[in-house]
């Protein structure tokens, strides 16, 4: 059943502001998504009514509030369809989870030779963590070339493929150009040649029904703030023999067994990987939001972010000197990245800014595409449940204007 994008947005109040004079577009939401009330509510009533420190203290509040963390847990288990609860690990995102896939799987398990296999659609995040490991270890990087559809390029993975790959490591869908990657060949592929999986999925878990058993990963990372939650609250979820035969990231409270002056051991998955305090009421209200995307629909939201960039795309390909990237079919999300011939994106989105729309412009964390690409940089439009058809046409509008308002200094 489609979703009705008008009264969803009635839990947002952020989306009745006014910027610029003009009801605002958001359109920005691969950078973070905006925040319905039940999630704020939860972490306010979280403040009001239940804080204390978790897995401490035998008193009720700790309890309580162990209740609601370990609760939560379990729900993103669920949205990600994971075996058990205790195989996701609290993390601020999407980055420091990656970080610490590469710190505590890679640098362990990686020596001079072995490969890593990337492509060259990644966000900085699935990049620079393996630079890392690849100073430390004399590990070696490669990278998956696009093909013109912007797909990756399924031959040169398999040509990249030997058994000297230990790792392929992939977004589940591309920031930039909206790519949902094949994940689940990837993984077979990867398996195949003795490699584990990780898929980057802080683009696609706000968007895709996500079953990490089905995708056949190893690993798979996610970033709350993208997926209606607050921000500083992310996830890792990995299979519990891999975690479990991993060295704790960063050490302190709560990660311990027991100990001594000289020697420390280490606790079970999930505590090994969350030392110290955690971001408690962010990780609760992360759990509402999973509820609250589920009450939605996953399909019905990735329904409604193809019929979006479907339109969108269609009404953009009318308008000359534009530059548009990206694959077009059922494997390609609510990301539109896009150029105005000569005009800088900067202008662009400051232009759209004025009209109240706000879209992201720049190399999106992902300066490797945009030399594969042959671009400084780009604009980037992006949706969610709550936009709305009348906003692309808005936004075309605008476009339109923009590029006729530069075109007289051309
Ligand atoms: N991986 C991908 C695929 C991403 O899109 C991002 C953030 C990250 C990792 C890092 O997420 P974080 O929550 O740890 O920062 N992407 C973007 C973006 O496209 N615009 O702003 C942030």
């Amino acid at each position: 059943m489609p979703l009705d994008s008008l009264r969803l947005r009635q839990d947002f109040p952020i989306l009745a502001r006014q910027i610029n004079g003009k009801p605002l577009i958001y359109f920005d939401n691969a950078a973070s998504s905006q925040k319905p009330k039940q999630v704020v509510e939860t972490m306010l009533h979280y403040y009001y009514h239940s804080h204390a420190n978790v897995h401490r203290g035998a008193h009720t509040l700790s309890v309580e509030a162990t209740d609601l963390y370990e609760a939560a847990r379990g729900k993103l288990a669920r949205f990600i369809n994971a075996p058990e609860a205790e195989s996701v690990i609290f993390t601020r995102n999407t980055t420091e989870a990656m970080n610490l896939i590469a710190y505590s799987w890679g640098m362990e398990n990686l020596k001079a030779g072995d490969e890593i296999i990337i492509d060259y659609a990644e966000h900085h995040a699935n990049i620079v963590p393996w630079h890392f490991v690849a100073a430390k270890t004399g590990a070696v990087i490669k990278a998956i070339k696009l093909g013109r559809d912007f797909r990756l390029d399924m031959t040169d993975f398999e040509a990249l493929l030997s058994k000297r790959t230990r790792v392929v490591s992939v977004a589940h869908m591309s920031n930039v150009l909206g790519v949902i990657h094949p994940i689940k060949s990837l993984a077979q592929k990867a398996h195949d040649a003795g490699a584990i999986m990780i898929a980057d999925g802080a683009q696609a878990a706000p968007h895709v029904k996500v079953d990490v058993q089905d995708l056949g990963v190893d690993f798979y990372t996610l970033s709350g703030h993208k997926m209606c939650g607050p921000t500083g609250a992310g996830a890792l979820w990995g299979k519990a023999e891999l975690l479990r035969g991993m060295p704790p990231f960063l050490g302190g409270g709560e990660m311990i067994r027991k100990v001594a002056i000289d020697t420390s051991s280490y606790a079970d998955i999930p505590n090994r990987f969350e030392a110290g305090t955690p971001n408690i009421a962010e990780a609760i209200a992360l759990g509402a939001a999973a509820d609250y995307l589920e009450s939605i629909g996953m399909d019905a939201i990735f329904e409604h972010d193809q019929e979006l960039t479907r339109y969108a795309l269609e009404r953009l390909k009318t308008l000359e000197g534009l530059e548009l990237y990206g694959p077009e079919g059922d494997d390609r999300g609510g990301i539109i990245p896009f150029n105005i011939k000569g005009v800088h994106p900067h202008d662009v989105a400051t232009a759209l800014d004025q009209e109240g729309i706000a879209i992201r412009a720049g190399h999106h964390c992902a300066q490797p595409l945009m030399k594969h690409l042959g671009v400084q940089s780009t604009a980037r439009a992006s949706f969610y449940f709550y936009n709305s058809f009348a906003e692309v046409d808005k936004f075309v509008e605008v476009v339109a204007k923009t590029r006729d308002f530069f075109a007289q200094f051309a």
